[in-house]
Order: C-alpha cells, then sequence, then structure tokens
C-alpha cells in the first residue's frame, strides 16, 4: 500500500505492521543504553522531542549547532550498532519505494509526547544528499506537514499511524518539514508517547 505524496517521496501505510514486535524489543534495548534526552538548541531552547540515536553516527545538537558525532554525549560512549530489524526494514522500505543500495549510517529516534511538535526545518546536516532518508512511525499519530524547497512553499498534510514509513529521495530530500503538536491519546503498545525513527546516510 504504497501512496505517492511527492516526487520521489512516498507513504508505505503499515508497512512495520508485520514486524512490531521484533522493532519494538530492538527500540528498547537501544533506549536502555543511550537515555532519551531533550537537547539544547542553538539558539537557548529546548526540543520538545526527547531523542537518542543508534549506529555508527547520531544526531546531536547542543548551544555550539547541529552536527553528527560517533559517541553519545551523555555517556561519552559510542552508539549502540543499528539492530538488525531496524536495518532489514528501512533498507526493505527505501528499496519498496524505488531506492536502491540505502546504506544508513544513522538513526536518530525522536520521541513525542502529548502537545510535542517539531518546527518546520529542512534535514541539511547529511554530506551525502544522493541517498534517502526513511522514517518509521511507531505509537499515537500525528499530522506531517510536507512541504517545498523553499520555507513558504505549499504545504501537504500527511496522517502518520503506527507502522506507517516515509521515504524520502532525490528532489525532494532537501524539502521543508514539520510534524504539528501530537494529540491526547494512549497508544496500547506505546503508550502517550509517538517515536519516529529516522534514518539516514550522514557520511559520504
Ligand atoms: C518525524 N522527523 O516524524 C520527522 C520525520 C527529523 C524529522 O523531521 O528531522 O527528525 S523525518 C521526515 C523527513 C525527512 C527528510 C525529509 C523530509 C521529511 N522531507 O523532505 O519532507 O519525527
Ligand atoms: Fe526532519
Amino acid at each position: 500500500n504504497t501512496v505517492q505524496i511527492a516526487p520521489e517521496a512516498f507513504l508505505l501505510k503499515g508497512f512495520l505492521l508485520g514486524q512490531s514486535e521484533a522493532l519494538l524489543q530492538s527500540l528498547s534495548n537501544v533506549i536502555a543504553a543511550n537515555p532519551l534526552r531533550h537537547m539544547a538548541t542553538p539558539n537557548g531552547y529546548q526540543m520538545s522531542a526527547a531523542m537518542t540515536n543508534c549506529g555508527e553516527w547520531g544526531w546531536v545538537s547542543d548551544e555550539k549547532g547541529y552536527r553528527y558525532s560517533r559517541r553519545d554525549p551523555v555517556t561519552n560512549e559510542l552508539w549502540q550498532p543499528m539492530p538488525i530489524p531496524f536495518v532489514q526494514l528501512a533498507i526493505s522500505a527505501a528499496s519498496t519505494a524505488g531506492f536502491d543500495h540505502f546504506i544508513p549510517d544513522a538513526c536518530l529516534i525522536n520521541r513525542y509526547a502529548v502537545s510535542a511538535a517539531m518546527s518546520l526545518h529542512q534535514d541539511k546536516d547529511e554530506a551525502n544528499f544522493t541517498q534517502p532518508i526513511v522514517s518509521f512511525s511507531l505509537g499515537l499519530p500525528a499530522t506531517f506537514d510536507f512541504g517545498g524547497a523553499t520555507r513558504d512553499a505549499p504545504k501537504v498534510a500527511v496522517y502518520l499511524e503506527h507502522g506507517d514509513v516515509l521515504v524520502w529521495g532525490g528532489q525532494s530530500r532537501l524539502n521543508y518539514h514539520g510534524v504539528r503538536r501530537i494529540k491526547p491519546g494512549v497508544h496500547p503498545l506505546l503508550g502517550p508517547y509517538r517515536y519516529n525513527l529516522t534514518f539516514r546516510r550522514s557520511q559520504p
């Protein structure tokens, strides 16, 4: 059940549903090693989503800026390797959307509590824009705003539910996007949270 939402941007509805048990077990292992935390932003705020990472590189933010780091600044250890179910599903989702040879080296985990949001932004901290981005949605639903190449370009609202995957690449890779405030609710497996796992190639 693949829906194209823009050039080279696809929604894979329910793609994770068959594998959710392995996925959630792996997710809980990663979070136990590298706890979710609210990172500071360079302009003195805190992200409303709590974050952690797994993979060779992790995306971090602090008063100095955004970057990819091999080590977790909280534990000072390397991030955990990406669990096999994460890698398999990410590669298979990319290939379903027409992107072969996707080799992610970074997986950012975002946990949104009720009322958390992510304002309109571009993902441009990576050194490789030829590879797509694969994003898993788990837990509470969210409305995702998918925009264009400029901040004021028209946006399409995409409803994301537990088990859905978004794949973006090519001419949509640098499009503006954001997540609207999460509405109150409780997910049967994940409680009052939305989790988003975003797989990227951060290095050349
Ligand atoms: C989320 N997370 O649902 C979103 C999904 C982030 C972030 O935006 O940066 O952690 S990622 C969806 C995405 C990725 C790359 C490009 C585009 C969308 N896009 O061009 O719209 O928590
Ligand atoms: Fe983003």
